[in-house]
């Protein structure tokens, strides 16, 4: 938690000196020590009681003492002073996908706008054109990033609903009188975003469970305090429901209550089939108009009686999944502990935040044989891309790091930007060189669709190109992705053998499950990589393998579950 405020104070104040127009270094180390202090490999309290803040890159004297006023009184008087110096409502607008500082100061400035709400209406009233360097197609990419930021807000994005539901969990499952807790909904299938979340629970203190439920510190606002059901809205504006229930319903709960909706209607037909009903309580029995229970307490046990094999949450979609469970003709879904390794990674010779050994030092912890360093190619300047030159020496670390390594493998490898035309931002003979060579777009994001698919099947076809990154290139809450001909784009990577990336980062997952599935429909392999960017964020693995199991995808149609050697011989196509 207090990582999560410093950080969001630290953002804060870069985006009001930011607003005032103030020196580009200084809003830089604001942003720099959030991001700093988020991807921390070591844990915030820990630093602050034993006052080594110091020890995180970009921290010094000044904010290592504003972090401690934080930790110490939850807030912090310099950033209560300079949110006076400008209107509320007015950072808001710096949320607006398309708005940044300079337009949000003009448009405060001539028209006194001072609210998203306020900027919406003039720029549908047409005010905005009236000013200087705004032009139509600017009005349509703020209308457009309004729209996408509204959407967001309604959903939350799977990784935060991980970490909010674990703020509810995690001290419930302490209680002695709560017996079973999980969570369920659309949060246990694992989609890609969350709109509320539910959680389960079993006990025969309902009364005491949600007593201490509406009073857990995440929770703003009670919305419902029922016997068996409760309702809050967190700090962070999300909806958490509870219900209690007893043991023998638990598995009939469950079931009910992870979804998703269509699933459950399919089940509650194949129960009607075999003269049974199902709900919320358990399985019932119908007998001279009669109901009577018959069994409830686990999924397995209910999956078995309406004869299906066990079908996992991921699956619960209604997409065919009960009809092959009927014949026992589930794929076997890849899970976490099959993958062997991370094929899309960053570290500081481009824009990660850790050196090569910390990198690959967290990977092994992860119990991986392998991680591929891909940072960026010499193009994408802003983004840290590195030159021929560099990567010479970035070579040589690796190499040397390798020699002292055993049972690990650093691969040498680059995330190489796509330009506008499909070529490639290294020449062949460097392409070459890398152990994997992962290929993406990262501008020219409103090309049409015929040319932007020409891109990426100009990428597919390059001998030396092993993986397609974020195929199409969405972030979630912030951009919708380019749009592509999926069936071209399929066909390419299953002709030249090119793998096409699940991208594990919680704003993209990209491929998406529908996506994936229909690729390895069409014969062509996956890679889940997780883009991290620091150590921390190879946890990201988690959220693409859910994706991945969402897609029907099995061992076989992941790359990263075969071993460094296999890959190896697979890679020098
Ligand atoms: P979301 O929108 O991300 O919260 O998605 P879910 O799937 O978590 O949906 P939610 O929270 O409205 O409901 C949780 C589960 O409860 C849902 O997956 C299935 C079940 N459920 C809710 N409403 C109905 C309904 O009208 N009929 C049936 N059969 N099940 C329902
Ligand atoms: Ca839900």
């Amino acid at each position: 938690m207090i990582t999560k405020t410093i950080a969001e104070i630290f953002r804060n104040i870069a985006k009001i000196l930011e607003l005032k127009g103030e020196n580009v270094f200084r809003i830089r180390a604001y942003e720099r020590a959030a991001q700093n202090i988020e991807s921390s490999s070591e844990d915030i309290q820990g630093l602050i009681n034993e006052n080594r803040l110091k020890t995180i890159p970009g921290i010094g004297s000044d904010l290592s003492g504003k972090i401690m006023e934080i930790a110490k009184t939850g807030k912090l008087k310099f950033y209560e002073e300079l949110r006076k110096t400008i209107p509320e409502g007015l950072m808001d607008l710096l949320n607006i996908p398309s708005v940044g500082p300079k337009h949000a100061r003009l448009f405060h400035q001539k028209l006194k706008i001072k609210s998203i709400a306020g900027l919406e209406k003039a720029a549908r009233q047409g005010k905005l054109l009236e000013l200087e360097g705004i032009k139509e197609k600017t009005v349509e990419n703020i209308l457009k990033g309004i729209a996408l930021l509204e959407k967001g807000r309604e959903r939350m994005d799977l990784a935060t609903a991980i970490l909010t539901a674990d703020e509810f969990i995690t001290p419930l499952k302490s209680l002695s009188y709560v017996k079973k807790i999980a969570a369920c909904g659309s949060l246990r299938r694992m989609k890609e975003t969350i709109r509320d979340i539910d959680i389960l629970v079993v006990s025969d203190y309902a009364d005491k469970v949600m007593d201490t439920f509406v009073k857990l510190p995440a929770v703003k606002d009670i919305t419902l305090k029922g016997a068996t059901k409760s309702s809050i809205i967190t700090k962070e504006g999300a909806q958490v429901d509870l219900r209690v229930v007893e043991e023998k319903s638990y598995g009939s709960a469950l079931i009910y209550f992870t979804g998703s909706k269509n699933f459950n209607i399919k089940i509650r037909r194949l129960a009607i089939k075999k003269d049974l009903k199902i709900n919320e309580y358990g399985v019932f029995k119908l007998k001279n108009n009669k109901e009577t229970y018959l069994l409830g307490k686990t999924e397995e046990e209910i999956f078995k009686c309406l004869g299906l094999s066990f079908i996992e949450p991921e699956l619960r979609e209604d997409r065919g999944e009960a009809e092959l469970a009927a014949q026992d003709q589930l794929p076997e879904l890849v899970s976490l502990k099959d993958i062997r390794g991370d094929f899309h990674s960053h570290s500081k010779y481009s824009d990660g935040q850790q050196g090569i050994l910390e990198m690959a030092d967290a990977a092994r912890q992860s119990g991986y044989t392998y991680l591929n360093i891909s940072d960026h190619s010499q193009g994408l300047k802003v983004a840290g891309g590195l030159s021929i030159e560099e990567l010479k020496t970035k070579k040589a670390e690796v190499d040397k790091l390798n020699s002292k390594m055993r049972n690990f493998r650093i691969l040498f490898g680059t995330e190489v930007d796509i330009d506008a035309n499909g070529g490639l931002d290294y020449p062949d003979a460097v392409l070459a060189e890398f152990d994997v060579v992962v290929a993406a777009i990262h501008s020219g994001f409103k090309q049409s669709r015929a040319q932007s698919t020409r891109r990426l099947v100009s990428a597919c076809k390059n001998k030396n190109v092993d993986i397609i990154g974020h195929p199409t290139g969405r972030l979630w809450g912030t951009r919708d992705g380019y749009e592509i001909n999926f069936e071209q784009l399929f066909k390419a990577a299953s002709d030249y053998g090119t793998a096409l990336e699940i991208n594990a980062y919680p704003l993209r997952l990209d491929l998406n499950d529908t996506n994936a599935r229909q690729a390895k429909e069409k014969g062509v392999k996956l890679a889940i990589s997780t883009d991290a960017h620091s150590a921390n964020q190879l946890r990201y693995m988690r959220l693409g393998v859910a994706t991945a199991r969402r897609g029907w995808l099995t061992k076989d149609d992941v790359l990263n579950t075969l071993s460094c050697e296999e890959l190896m011989k697979l890679f020098k196509k």
